[in-house]
């Protein structure tokens, strides 16, 4: 009846009003997300570098290096990090909201530099930020050290940059320099250049009144943008110029001193690219400072002051909430080493865009399907069918900044387990990022490598990406963690770390803005997921037996009789020779992860359907991995391959892969196979070293051979997964209980110090450690994986003793 019908009116106008209010609150929530993080020092692969998360923008960086003699500069000059130059760089505290402070230790040009980067929220365009930077002569440099410092922006794509009121006339500017622009993201900005404080050389040549030291030199030029980032090479090539002109007026026996002579030409302009230069004597100390036009106020150095001292304090305070050590690392020390580490991994995070290179030319060679098919695949490469493809772009942290500055699949999953405790939002941007460049059929390439900045790094042979091969879905498990923190938060409203965290929770406190997220990535987690199916499935049909019934058997694609480059573990002992119907124990067990962490996605949802059809791979696979991959022999999960008789026959390596199905949780506190995967893990003859766990039994035939990458070494990333198992089911009564408790108690004590001692002898986080004597090897400032021991460090101690020696 018809008031009946207005009551039902009222509501719909109810409804329809509220709609849009809760998506008005969300849409706030990610505009407050975006421009908070819209600037950073996302150019890692620099010492300092900063640029917004825009494509094609302003960019700034930091160049600098001792002038003492004329033959040094070209190999004192820093501007990309660069393994073992230094003596340690990094960020002591980094908060991406906020900002934080980098030390570099330089010996070889006598100076310590520190960059204490701080941003500014307000106005229409992600606000304001400065940089102060500061040089300290080292211990033994001599008093009057002479250090070149440049400053430098440049500006792809449209837009305007200029030097406001400098006078190409003068030799130099005194006081601030300030560049004006405009671009159509950023509106109008201005970069200042601040005096600072420090000495300046008096060098006493004549050449002196032409090039005076005590002012600011600023060069401006139009390059093709292709030049913007090698501006290093553009610079060395403006200087020699300049070496050109001036050692001709004074005579080859009376040229210019280091100082003088290594200077630019004072040019300011407009352009593309500006560069600033000082040189001082001793120690020295400016600013640069970006403010946005439509903030209400300009930046000032004493604002930048006050709050390097109020985002520093913010930091401590947030860290100990969240990653305080647990006992046995109650020292003061632990705390500082937990906060580098960390705020390493934060603050490597980029922001990366360009083209990149794909071979989509799906040759048959690359069905895999063939006895030999590693041959004919390798033929295939060796045609070159790659394309350019993009450009695309992608927010993601890095394993390292010197030696891989750039997105890694499978790394990212564990980078981000650390970083979601910190910052939920954050952690959602960067793998939504991740999720975006999925290609039509549901493939992300493994390394991403974007733009000709980013393959400068990378050997021709490494650059293509092949849309058959996968790198392990670790993304599930941060979604896992996400997930868990809901449940959480829904369950314990006075959990007082989640409140304490929410300003950087804004999705989580926001139950329809988590919704709202977890619906919009969820079709192309689906995809991802079926991707996966079908692309890596195992051939099964071969192995007669009714147990195999269903098809959960899988194996990863692109292997060599060397490596499966792709599963992760490059060069960790499989089947020989390989086969096309091989099973790989690990990639199994990934696909059981994935298949829970998107079941429980989906129930969150309501998508019940979807669920029913989860929970039926799951099982599925839980049974197929006892099925296919369990040794009776052995004791131990293994690869499978089909052998000379065409019969299923298990390959066994003991190390990280035997572990795999515990690794990713699949594992019950209750199953009969427990006791000997702890036994595994446990016995000092296999697996267990003081320093952790090895990725390749001691036993093995293959133990410590060849490239020795994945056949020796501790790796944390996997360690942190046992460390996570072991104290899950340390947790539950169950008949291993205590047995777990030990290992966890001694593994996360072997972890921590194992990367602690490394860190304090060299100054550097390491990509492995040597199973024998427990130092940091292979690649050096690996602050990727390597800072799951924060997360480690603030697991609880299980270890019952009342009163325990500190350590
Ligand atoms: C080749 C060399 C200047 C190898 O951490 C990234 C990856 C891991 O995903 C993988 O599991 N690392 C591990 O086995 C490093 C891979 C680096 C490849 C770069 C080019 C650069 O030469």
């Amino acid at each position: 009846d018809n008031r009946h019908g207005t009551l039902l009116q009222g509501l719909a106008c109810l409804l329809a009003l509220q709609l849009p209010l809760v998506s008005a609150q969300v849409a706030g929530i990610e505009k407050a997300t975006n421009d908070s993080l819209l600037w950073g020092p996302y150019r890692p692969n620099l010492y300092f570098g900063v640029r917004p998360r825009i494509p094609k923008t302003l960019m700034g960086g930091l160049m600098w290096t001792r002038v003492e003699d004329y033959t040094s500069v070209q190999n004192t000059f820093r501007h990309t990090c660069e393994q073992h130059e230094l003596d340690g760089y990094g960020w002591d505290e980094y908060d991406v909201r906020s900002g934080g402070r980098q030390t570099i230790h330089d010996p070889a040009n006598h100076v310590d530099i520190t960059t204490e980067f701080i941003k500014f929220p307000g106005g229409e365009h992600g606000g304001s930020w400065g940089v102060r930077i500061k040089g300290t002569p080292r211990e033994d440099a001599s008093p009057n050290t002479r250090t070149t410092v440049l400053w430098y922006n440049t500006l792809e794509g449209l837009g305007s940059l200029e030097v406001q009121g400098a006078d190409a006339e003068e030799t130099g500017v005194e006081g601030d320099v300030v560049l004006k622009g405009h671009t159509a993201e950023l509106g109008d900005f201005e970069v200042r250049v601040t005096e600072g404080k420090g000495d300046h050389p008096v060098t006493g040549h004549p050449s002196y009144d032409e090039k005076p030291l005590d002012r600011t030199l600023v060069h401006s030029g139009q390059v093709p943008e292709e030049a913007l980032w090698q501006i290093k090479a553009v610079l060395f090539a403006h200087l020699k110029g300049q070496i050109d002109a001036l050692v001709p007026k004074y005579g080859e026996d009376n040229p210019p001193p280091p100082a003088q002579i290594y200077t630019i030409q004072h040019a300011p302009s407009r352009g593309n690219i500006h560069i600033f230069q000082k040189v001082f004597e001793g120690p020295f100390e400016f600013d640069v400072i970006f403010s946005s036009g439509s903030a209400p106020a300009k930046i000032t150095s004493e604002d930048l002051t006050e709050q390097i001292d109020s985002v520093t304090s913010g930091f401590s305070t947030r860290f100990a909430d969240i990653f305080k050590p647990k006992a046995p690392f109650l020292k003061e020390r632990y705390e500082e080493f937990s906060k580098s580490l960390f705020s390493n991994l934060i603050g490597g995070i980029g922001y990366f865009y360009g083209d990149s290179r794909v071979d989509r030319s799906y040759d048959t060679a690359y069905e895999e399907d063939s006895e030999g098919f590693w041959e004919e695949a390798a033929e295939a490469r060796g045609r070159n069918q790659a394309q350019f493809e993009g450009p695309s772009e992608l927010y993601t942290s890095i394993p390292s900044r010197p030696f891989f500055p750039r997105g890694f699949l499978w790394d990212e999953g564990f980078h981000l387990l650390p970083v979601i405790d910190w910052d939920a939002d954050l952690t959602l941007d960067i793998i939504k990022s991740w999720f975006m460049l999925m290609d039509e059929d549901g493939w992300i390439g493994r390394e991403q490598i974007l733009g000709a900045e980013a393959r400068s790094k990378v050997p021709e042979e490494f650059q293509v990406q092949y849309p058959h091969y996968a790198n392990p879905p670790t993304l599930f498990m941060v979604i896992s963690s996400f997930l868990d923190k809901l449940d959480a938060l829904k369950t314990d409203t006075s959990n007082e770390k989640l409140l304490h965290e929410k300003s950087y929770f804004m999705q989580l406190a926001n139950r329809e803005a988590a919704l709202q997220y977890l619906r919009t990535l969820y079709p192309l987690l689906k995809r991802h997921y079926f991707w996966f199916r079908k692309t890596q499935a195992g051939d099964i049909k071969s192995y007669d037996r009714e147990a195999f019934s269903t098809k959960e058997g899988y194996r990863w694609r692109g292997r060599t009789p060397q490596h499966i480059l792709t599963s992760g573990l490059d060069d960790y002992p499989r089947a020989q020779p390989p086969h096309p119907g091989e099973l790989h124990v690990d990639l199994i067990s990934w696909m059981g992860m994935m298949t829970r962490a998107i079941q429980r996605i989906a129930v969150y949802l309501d998508e019940e359907d979807d669920a029913l059809e989860f929970a039926k791979y799951d099982e599925a696979i839980t049974r197929n991995i006892d099925d296919l991959h369990w040794s009776d022999k052995a004791k131990t999960y293994c690869d499978a391959t089909i052998d000379d008789y065409e019969e299923h026959s298990l390959v066994c390596h003991k190390g990280y892969i035997s572990l795999f199905p515990f690794l990713t949780g699949l594992v019950d506190k209750d199953s009969k196979r427990l006791g000997a995967i702890l036994d595994l893990i446990g016995d000092e003859e296999e697996l267990w070293s003081p320093y952790g766990i090895r990725s390749l039994s001691k036993s093995d035939e293959f133990y410590h051979t060849a490239e020795d990458y994945w056949r020796s070494p501790i790796w944390m990333n996997m360690n942190y997964l046992a460390v996570a198992n072991l104290l899950n089911i340390a947790q539950q009564k169950g008949p291993h209980q205590a047995r777990a408790k030990t290992l966890y108690t001694e593994l996360r004590k072997n972890l921590v110090n194992t990367v602690y001692e490394s860190w304090k002898e060299t100054g550097f986080a390491w990509e492995q450690y040597n199973p024998e004597t427990g130092k940091g090897q292979r690649t050096q400032h690996f602050t990727g994986w390597t800072s799951l021991v924060v997360k480690i460090m603030a697991m609880p101690d299980l270890s019952g003793e009342r009163v325990r020696d500190e350590l």
